[in-house]
């Protein structure tokens, strides 16, 4: 099937008439095609959103918060049909997309619809001047967001929604690897009712596509999600054009293990934190590290935990390690693997390609456990994505702090103690833009969600996302 952009409220084709083959990585067979949009898509795309932004700015907050609520409602009531397209797409288990990406994709409108009515600025009164300052926040205009493959639909709509609900207008393209449940949202928007032109979505490469958005002199701010080179370009390109950008990028983040932790809870959550969505999440924890004390009988029971996940078709509802997004990711993760000697450790788990049944050409990949020697190893230092995660042990917290910090990434660390001080002597110096103590992946979406070092700049989620895509103007009234 052809999948098409949706520019002004309608699906149209590109104007090139150039399509991208879309791979089902279950199956490593091609079963659609998506538009091979160029410049002047984006162009289209543009002006669209430009048109609609005067009267969608002056929308009063109950129409447009009324009008995402429907979004959200018409998100959860096609549940089914956008999860198994989400599983198809990406290769994650049905089960995943159904409890996970899309009730998250519903949640993001909805949050969002509710956090605008909310919103609200400062006023800072000059005393002794007779004079009172107030904050206005305006929407920026036409903004650009662009998303990657791992979670499509949940973060492709987790910029959207703060965009919209702000009052901009949005040129938006999702990752090539993964359009269709952006596809899908197209006629979601229609049936909610959101005027023609407030978002439009472009499909294509990133080259092309979203060069051609990040490069646009008319789109003032970019919001991307995707890997840290793909965000420095991104910064220097638009650098000139003094836009606003919200980049969140890789991460290689801790599992810090203290042996006073409440073990089984620890264990199991470690084993989702290594493994979910096939590792393919910023958020994964992939450097675990372990008590010196308590090494031996945590690489036991991991092994033996990790040993009972299942890889399988998404679509086998006792899958629990699906596919992996495409065949030159499977590459890319398996070179590390391969060289894992080489890189610095040594495979103590897994670590093969899986041949399923009736899927043989899928894109699977056994979940891997390698053993490092030290933390300055190729292994512990570039992002795998991919269900892959290293473990060593530790002595003491100065240590272990020492080796979690020396990383150029900083997006999230899982810390696992039941001492107080310790977990707060940690979690402060710890460099990152997220810290779960005892858990892991546990949102609330008033939080601000990023990272530092080359983990990205900004801050995504609750009214931090809302600030983004605002510009505040200082407005100063002298009264007497
Ligand atoms: O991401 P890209 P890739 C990491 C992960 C992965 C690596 C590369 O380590 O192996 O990044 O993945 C669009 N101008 N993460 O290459 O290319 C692209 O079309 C504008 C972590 O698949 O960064 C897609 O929509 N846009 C990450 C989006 O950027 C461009 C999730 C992300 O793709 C562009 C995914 C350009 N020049 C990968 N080039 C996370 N932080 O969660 C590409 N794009």
């Amino acid at each position: 099937m052809n999948i098409k952009n949706y520019i002004n409220g309608e699906y149209v084709n590109p104007v090139s008439d150039s399509w991208i083959d879309n791979y089902n990585p279950s199956n490593g067979e091609i079963y659609g095609q998506i538009p091979n949009s160029i410049n002047e898509d984006v162009e289209n795309g543009y002006k669209a959103a430009k048109n609609a932004f005067l009267s969608w700015s002056e929308t009063s907050l109950d129409e447009r918060s009324k009008i995402m609520s429907k979004i959200a409602q018409l998100i959860t009531e096609k549940l089914p049909e956008l999860a198994a397209a989400e599983a198809k797409d990406n290769g994650k288990p049905l089960h995943v997309a159904k409890s996970i990406d899309i009730p998250r994709a519903a949640a993001n409108f909805q949050f969002f619809a509710n956090a605008i009515t909310q919103f609200a600025s400062e006023a800072h009164e000059s005393v002794g001047h007779n004079a009172i300052n107030f904050t206005l926040r305006q929407p920026i205009g036409v903004v650009g967001c662009i998303s990657p493959w791992n979670l499509p639909l949940y973060l492709f709509t987790w910029k959207i929604a703060p965009a919209i609900a702000a009052g901009n207008c949005v040129v938006a393209k999702p990752s090539e690897i993964t359009p269709m449940t952006a596809y899908l949202l197209g006629e979601i928007l229609t049936e909610a009712g959101l005027p023609k032109g407030v978002l439009n979505i472009v499909h294509g490469l990133g080259t092309t596509t979203g060069q051609a958005i990040v490069a646009h002199p008319g789109i003032k701010a970019i919001s991307f999600t995707g890997g840290t080179q793909t965000g420095a370009h991104i910064a220097k390109v638009a650098a000139p054009m003094f836009k606003k950008l919200s980049l969140e990028l890789g991460g290689k983040n801790p599992a810090i293990i203290f042996a006073d932790c409440d073990y089984d809870e620890m264990l199991q959550t470690t084993v989702r934190s290594s493994f979910a969505n096939q590792g393919q999440i910023c958020l994964c924890g992939s450097r675990i590290f372990v008590e010196a004390s308590m090494y031996q009988k945590f690489k036991i029971d991991f092994i033996a935990a990790v040993s009972k996940l299942k890889v399988g078709n998404p679509f086998d509802t006792s899958t629990d390690i699906g596919a992996l997004v495409s065949r030159p990711h499977l590459e890319k993760v398996k070179k590390y693997i391969d060289n894992a000697a080489q890189y610095g450790g040594k495979v103590i788990f897994g670590g093969a390609t899986v041949s399923v049944d009736n899927s043989e050409d899928g894109y699977y990949l056994e979940p891997t456990i390698i053993e490092v020697q030290d933390n300055s190893c190729t292994l512990n230092q570039e992002e795998i994505f991919g269900p892959v995660v290293t473990i060593m042990p530790f002595n003491d917290e100065n240590e272990v702090l020492a080796m979690a910090n020396d990383v150029s990434y900083g997006l999230s660390a899982t810390l696992w103690t039941n001492d107080l001080k310790r977990t707060m002597r940690v979690s402060k110096q710890i460099q990152a833009g997220i810290v779960w103590v005892n858990t892991w992946l546990l949102r609330d979406l008033r939080t601000p969600f990023g990272g530092v070092k080359n983990s990205g700049v900004g801050r995504e989620g609750g009214f931090e996302a809302l600030r983004f895509f605002t510009e505040p103007k200082n407005i100063c009234i002298k009264y007497n």
